[in-house]
């Protein structure tokens, strides 16, 4: 999996190293090879054509670092891009904190479900949790069967009443016996069909309404290429799938809709199935496969390096002119930039001397809203003023502020800030220097 896109991404995006500068035909060619290898891999239409137009917008908006040739960057914005495609901050199995962890796993016939469950309480077991797996699927002895064995292998317990009796009735008093016997985990095994039914829903959704599971897992056949995204769509929209499991992703599938159906779903995946055995389930980590699906990770940590050293020296420079008692807008918007890359921006803000007033006014939601107009103010300020803002009358903070869209009020609001901390910058250094620090 993933061979063939491998090479092709890899061959282009090395075609264009080396090359002291990126001209817009040489771009817009790459991107074309891209575009190519990412539908010959089944990456669905619509995801590819986004992620072309954000690696386009990324490259434009890149700043330059001397010390990084475009191209280099060029795989760093595609890589990160990769990432992003398949969600960074979910990929983590959600637990209840205050008693049982309902784990519901559903999906079409054959996709994987039972086994899967083995696997997880197999990987359960190993972190320190105590699970328990409840047949769901009761339709067929050898479903029972199966789970029986599977929970022989591990040593895991499999709640089962045999087949008389109704399903919710079985999972309800799988449910009250995990409680009453402090499991930490109940693993729900159900069934399959061949197709999506109502029938199949009807039942999931009962269950799901029933024992209001933390998860909902649903399995996909990565061999099933771009059907994945219908299956997870339609799961999704009568259960509120909570995360994917990608199974059989060991076989050879072009890998493309493993690309896609984050994007097109909102689902993440948590999981990837790959292989038969009980050991064969991973942990989903889109910057693995990111690494895996690019193959240059050198090229990749070299940029990321080059941009924390440059980052590293725009703060030296900004630390030793507050040293020295200089303190220009410009290290006023440098700073907030550089630091926001550490948290919230209202949190930052409180650790910067003078700016906790401004970062009670800041809330996070519109934090971002709030730096663009910082940003936009000082970027209509001329050098000079930006040097030294009290310079400024005010005809100067009227044509910053309709230069900025924003009010003469802003404009003198954020010079107060400036004074603020440059007062307290000041005092630092003068305080510093009797040391001699
Ligand atoms: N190669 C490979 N095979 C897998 C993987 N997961 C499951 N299988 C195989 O797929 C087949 C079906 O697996 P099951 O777990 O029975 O699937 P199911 O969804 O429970 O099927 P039904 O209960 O019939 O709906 C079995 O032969 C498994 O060994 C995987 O990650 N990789
Ligand atoms: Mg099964």
């Amino acid at each position: 999996m993933f061979d063939s896109l491998q090479e092709k991404l890899t061959k282009t995006l090395r075609n264009v190293q080396g090359k002291g500068k990126l001209s817009e035909r040489n771009m817009e060619e790459t991107l074309r090879e891209i575009r190519v290898a990412l539908l010959e891999s089944d990456v669905n239409y619509g995801v590819v054509k986004d992620f072309l137009e954000k690696v386009r917008q990324e490259s434009l908006g890149q700043d330059v670092l001397n010390s990084v040739e475009p191209g280099q960057l060029l795989v760093k914005i595609v890589h990160d891009e990769i990432i992003k495609l398949l969600g960074d901050d979910d990929n983590e199995l959600i637990f209840n904190e205050d008693g049982l962890t309902k784990i519901m796993i559903v999906g079409l016939q054959g996709t994987g479900k039972t086994t899967q469950l083995g696997k997880l309480a197999n990987y359960l077991k190993k972190r320190n949790k105590k699970p328990i797996m409840i047949a769901g699927d009761i339709v067929r002895p050898a479903a029972i069967e199966q789970l029986q064995t599977l929970g022989k292998q591990i040593n895991v317990e499999v709640y089962s009443e045999g087949l008389d009796i109704d399903v919710l009735t079985q999972i309800n008093n799988g449910i009250e016996y995990a409680n009453k016997n402090n499991y930490d985990v109940a693993l729900i095994d159900t069934a399959g069909r061949l197709q999506i039914d109502e029938e199949l829903m009807d039942e999931l959704k009962k269950i799901k309404d029933s024992i209001h599971p933390e998860e909902i897992l649903l399995t996909v056949d990565a061999l099933t290429g771009q059907d994945i995204v219908n299956v997870s769509n339609a799961f999704n929209e009568l259960l509120d799938v909570t995360g994917l499991i990608l199974t059989k992703f060991d076989g050879d599938s072009k890998g493309g809709s493993a690309l896609s159906v984050k994007a097109v779903t909102g689902v993440p995946i948590k999981f990837t199935g790959v292989g038969e055995k009980i050991n064969d389930l991973e942990q989903f980590y889109p910057e693995r496969l990111a690494q895996r699906i690019l193959g240059m990770g050198d090229v990749v940590s070299f940029v990321e390096k080059a941009q924390e050293e440059m980052d590293m020296k725009l703060a030296e420079q900004t630390a030793n002119r507050l040293m020295a008692g200089k303190f220009t807008m410009d290290d006023l918007l440098n700073s907030i930039e550089q630091s926001r890359k550490l948290g919230p921006l209202s949190s930052i803000m409180n650790m910067l001397p003078g700016m906790s007033d401004m970062a009670k006014a800041i809330n996070d939601n519109d934090a971002e809203d709030q730096l663009k107009k910082i940003r936009a103010i000082i970027q209509s300020m001329t050098p000079a003023e930006r040097q030294d803002p009290s310079i400024m009358r005010s005809s100067h903070k009227r044509r910053i502020a309709s230069g900025s869209g924003t009010s003469v009020d802003d404009v003198n609001k954020l010079c107060n800030q400036y004074d603020k901390m440059k007062k307290v910058f000041k005092n630092f250094s003068a305080f510093s220097s009797m040391f001699k620090m």
